[in-house]
């Protein structure tokens, strides 16, 4: 069977996680811990990051290779997620790149700096798709790592402010394109609106996407956890046409694989 390597929290890793249940191909979760994930990346020659998806031979190491490997692999009777045509291809394929390199690591960022200053917060709101030790394993691990994540994604305060300012421009491009219309590219979902919702979950939580993701009942809503001036920002973006886009996306596009 396939076998999705994550770290279970990660909006990349979310991205490929929804393509492949979207696409009904039998798969299986490897959650990894953070740093722990090289031991099946780095140390085995398959890049650094995850999602990486081995699907037999085949070790793909980016978030938009696994869409297009999994959208050609698709169960017959799934819609494609590039849209009808050549030209809503290459536009799905221009506004998933566009999202992958400027709100994916602004919507990190921006977590982050909230939330790494307090690690059981941080914890309750990432630990998820981890059981109780996993969780205690989570902690102590972000403890370990904070100074690394902090440097490696460079966060500093002046950066957050920069991060907050790239999601707001990002969202009021994507907030024009849904004036009028459904879904960004066309009549139908793409992995435009994939990705959108996807790598906006760091700055907009909610408990829908943890709950589809996670395939567990979610009873609070991530947002009451949040450190005040964090709060205030996710609900200022959960307001907008795209936040709204995105909850919708998840309430009607988020299939969970059994
Ligand atoms: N371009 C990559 C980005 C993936 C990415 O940034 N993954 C992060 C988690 S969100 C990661 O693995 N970080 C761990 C590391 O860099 O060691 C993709 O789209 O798959």
């Amino acid at each position: 069977m396939w076998q999705l390597f994550t770290i279970p929290f990660s909006h990349y890793c979310e991205k490929a996680r929804w393509a492949l249940d979207y696409s009904r191909r039998p798969y299986q979760e490897r959650a990894y811990l953070p740093g722990l994930h090289l031991t099946a990346t780095a140390l085995r020659g398959h890049g650094k990051t995850v999602p990486m998806l081995k699907a037999g031979a085949e070790h793909l190491t980016d978030s938009s290779d696994i869409l297009q490997f999994v959208d050609r692999e698709r169960e017959s009777g799934v819609p494609g997620l590039f849209g009808n045509d050549d030209a809503a291809r290459s536009e799905v394929l221009r506004l998933e790149d566009w999202l992958d390199e400027n709100l994916g690591p602004s919507t990190r960022l921006l977590a982050y700096h909230y939330l790494l200053d307090s690690i059981p917060t941080l914890v309750q709101v990432a630990g998820q798709g981890y059981g109780p030790l996993g969780k205690l394993s989570l902690g102590v691990t972000m403890r370990g790592l904070r100074g690394g994540i902090r440097k490696g994604y460079r966060i500093t305060p002046d950066r957050a402010a920069q991060g907050e300012e790239r999601v707001r421009k990002a969202f009021a491009e994507t907030d024009a394109r849904l004036a009028g219309s459904p879904f960004l590219v066309g009549s139908r979902f793409t992995a435009a609106d994939l990705t959108l919702a996807a790598l906006s979950g760091p700055v907009l939580m909610w408990p829908e996407s943890i709950h589809r993701h996670d395939r567990q009942i979610v009873t609070q809503d991530p947002i009451e956890l949040l450190p005040d001036s964090f709060k205030a920002t996710v609900q200022s973006l959960r307001k907008t046409p795209t936040g709204q886009h995105a909850q919708r996306l998840y309430r009607d596009w988020r299939r969970v694989s059994s």
